[in-house]
């Protein structure tokens, strides 16, 4: 099964990477794209359109300032939109996380923190492992190496700099449930 991670600008890169590198870990191919709503919309429905029978299990969507990535990719498809708002500019990513999470009845994404492209990537694969037990298996193994047992308290979670960081803010070494 493969992923698609897609963002809005290749000035994304850097905040997207820890998505494709997360995937991989979970042993999940990613397909990584440029693509925006405002500056390649018909390259955006065709993708979407077309996603299902590409072989995508879900499409991860990073986007910041006004991010319709995520709501445009899911107005073409039924396939499982993860959006992971972007920081950046005057607002901080206050704004692509309101208008990445504040989509209409019908037509649902997934949002995950500002930033938190790691995160996508293991909702992503928490999806996949419904019916596949080989990445279930990779789920289980990442939590049990952070500790993140319910006696465990999280207390091995990396900080998002490290390998395969779960997205918190540069510098900020706390466990995933310290971020909401
Ligand atoms: P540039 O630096 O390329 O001007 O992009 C990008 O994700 C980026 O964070 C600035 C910001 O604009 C965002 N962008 C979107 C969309 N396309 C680009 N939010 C979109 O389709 O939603």
């Amino acid at each position: 099964m493969k992923v698609a991670v897609l963002m809005g600008s290749p000035r994304d890169r850097d905040k997207m990477a820890p998505a494709a590198e997360m995937l991989e870990r979970l042993g999940l191919g990613a397909d990584v794209r440029v693509l925006s709503a405002h500056r390649t919309p018909d390259e955006v429905a065709d993708f979407a359109r077309s996603a299902r029978q590409e072989g995508f299990a879900a499409v991860i969507c990073g986007a910041g300032l006004a991010a319709h990535l995520a709501g445009a990719v899911a107005a073409h498809t039924t396939l499982p939109v993860i959006g992971v708002p972007l920081s950046g500019g005057a607002l901080g990513g206050v704004d692509a996380l309101y208008a990445t999470v504040q989509m209409p009845r019908g037509v649902p994404v997934a949002t995950v923190a500002i930033d938190g492209a790691a995160n996508a990537a293991i909702l992503a694969a928490e999806m996949v492992a419904i019916t596949d037990s080989d990445v279930s298996e990779r789920l289980d193994q990442l939590r049990a190496e952070w500790g993140q047992t319910t006696a465990g308290g999280g207390a091995g979670v990396p900080a998002a700099s490290e390998e395969g960081g779960v997205g918190a803010p540069p510098g900020a070494a706390k466990p995933p449930e310290a971020q909401s």
